[in-house]
């Protein structure tokens, strides 16, 4: 059980009026890894804000802010053995056009600014740990024992 790691995943709003909640905690859980911190909100703009702080500058970020705040969306903390680049293989390129079929945005998505899913990038080092802080207090993340957790694990 080595390398095991919490990571941030959130619902986008697009995916929430979708009806996708579901198909994307399925996924996950299906995948065997745990979850230990979801809720539904709207997201303040300044939490917004500070999610993308790193695209600031970019031409997009307005836009990102006013979508990410434009409706509920599902932030959720889930564990398990390199949790956040086994997430982050399961969500596929930022574009929907470059994911492959069968990951949550090659199967779900068309546009680069409605890509159903956010995770925390693997390659963002503490990425997954600074999110979570950003999003979730430590009294609303659970510890509790995975049951079949012998099972996915050697
Ligand atoms: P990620 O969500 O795969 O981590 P980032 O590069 O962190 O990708 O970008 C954050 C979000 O900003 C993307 O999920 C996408 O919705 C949006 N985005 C990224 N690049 C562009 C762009 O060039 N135009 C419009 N939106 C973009």
């Amino acid at each position: 059980m080595s390398d095991h790691e919490r990571t941030f995943v959130m619902v986008k709003p697009d995916a929430f009026a979708r009806g996708l909640v579901g198909e994307v905690v399925s996924r996950l859980e299906d995948r065997g890894l745990k979850l230990v911190g979801i809720k539904v909100e709207n997201m303040p703009r300044e939490r917004a804000e500070e999610h993308y702080g790193e695209h600031e500058d970019k031409p997009f970020y307005d836009d990102l802010v006013d979508f990410i705040t434009s409706g509920p969306v599902v932030p959720m903390v889930w564990e398990g053995q390199d949790a956040t680049r086994q997430v982050r293989q399961m969500i596929g390129e930022t574009d929907p056009l470059e994911a492959q079929p069968g990951t949550i945005r090659g199967d779900y998505a068309l546009d680069l600014g409605r890509n159903v899913v956010h995770a925390a990038d693997h390659e963002d080092e503490g990425a997954n740990e600074r999110e979570i802080a950003i999003h979730f207090d430590d009294d609303e993340l659970i510890d509790y024992d995975q049951h079949d957790a012998e099972w996915l694990y050697e």
